[in-house]
């Protein structure tokens, strides 16, 4: 079974923030769903850990945020600024090779086979210091034998950490860990464990294993399974592709229609170079607009043989782009390629 590492950014959408507007930096800063002007309103997405010290965190209404800490900096999340930061940490994490699954916007697992304690240490530091050099941002990376014991390695390293659970400390983490701690152990499971006598998660080893499945089914033997040091999450990579697709928000040019094609050329030709790492082509070309509005439309068009070729990708998306982005202002535009085939699989094929 291969070790996990597991990466999980900080204070993500803040420090998303805080990279483009570095005067934020250094003062408790709060991300929240509402405008500034309305920000009394909304809830708090997320906090910068100099907000945390206030006791501030993601979930509180900003009202009560605000009253914590009265000087609270405040901006409004922008979702599509973080999926494009993501979408450039997914794509780094990626190129490293190793099976990868992007378990939500700001953290990954990636399956490291039989790498070794040691090289996992070396490859991990690097990969923090490579976010953090490339990407202005920093993470917290747990590594263990699967991805429940890596996120919590992960969780108990934050921030701006790094954490081995290997099979020595592992042991000692299971004694000394509360129950709570455990993914999937919520208010009610917690109390049922506590009248137990459970403790810490080693504790449920003291548990006969049927009484566990009485009481919580299948998540009863995970449970038995993860307190004696046993966890067989693994790491799910998209094997399968089903399409390959790139997508970029316009800086908002005067001539609208110049940067869209401009921008329409280096988009496809990240998604070639993609399809050629991967020898596939494609048998399929769609676009995406969303608008200023934030509404979106698609397009997508089968093509009646496989190809690999630039100028097919293009052509076919810069004509039926043009065709969306006419009347509306645009904010953002992708591609896609899609019906993706192996290029080898299709020669046998025919
Ligand atoms: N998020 C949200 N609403 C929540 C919780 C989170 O919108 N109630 C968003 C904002 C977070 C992002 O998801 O930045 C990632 O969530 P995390 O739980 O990983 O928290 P952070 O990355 O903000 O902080 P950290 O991981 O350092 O604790
Ligand atoms: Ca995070
Ligand atoms: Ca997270």
């Amino acid at each position: 079974m291969g070790l996990v590492i597991y990466i999980d950014m900080d204070y993500f959408f803040a420090a998303c923030e805080e990279k483009r507007h570095p005067e934020l930096k250094g003062r408790p800063l709060a991300v929240g769903t509402s405008d500034s002007a309305d920000k009394l309103r909304g809830v708090v997405q997320t906090c910068n850990y100099e907000a945390r010290k206030y006791g501030i965190r993601s979930g509180m209404p900003t009202l009560k945020a605000f009253q914590l800490y009265k000087d609270l900096q405040y901006v409004k999340a922008d979702d599509a600024y973080y999926e494009e930061v993501s979408n450039a940490i997914m794509e780094y994490l990626s190129s490293l090779g190793f099976p990868l699954e992007k378990m939500s916007i700001d953290e990954a697992a990636i399956d490291v086979g039989d790498l070794g304690y040691g090289k996992a240490n070396e490859l991990a530091e690097r990969i923090k210091e490579e976010i953090k050099q490339r990407l202005g941002l920093p993470c917290t990376i747990g590594i263990s034998i699967g991805k429940v014991f890596a996120k919590m390695a992960c969780d108990k390293a934050k921030p701006d950490g790094l954490l081995t659970l290997d099979e020595v400390h592992l042991h000692e983490f299971l004694k000394s860990t509360d129950v709570k701690k455990l993914p999937g152990v919520g208010s009610k499971s917690y109390e049922k464990l506590s009248a137990m006598g459970v403790k810490s998660i080693a504790d449920i080893r003291n548990i006969d294993p049927l009484r566990l499945v009485d009481e919580f089914g299948s998540f009863g033997r995970e449970l038995y399974a993860l307190a004696g040091g046993i966890d067989e999450s693994k790491v799910v990579s998209e094997e399968r592709v089903l399409s390959i697709s790139r997508e970029r928000t316009l800086r908002g040019l005067e001539d609208q229609q110049k940067e869209i094609d401009s921008m329409l050329e280096v988009l496809s030709k990240e998604v070639i170079a993609e399809l050629n790492k991967r020898k596939m082509e494609f048998g399929g070309v769609g676009v995406k607009v969303r608008y200023v509005d934030f509404s979106e439309k698609v397009r997508d068009r089968s093509l009646s043989y496989y190809s690999n070729s630039y100028d097919v990708l293009y052509s076919n998306a810069v004509s039926m782009i043009r065709e969306l982005s006419r009347a509306n202002k645009v904010r953002k535009i992708g591609v896609k390629a899609y019906r993706l085939g192996n290029m080898s699989g299709q020669k046998k094929l025919f």
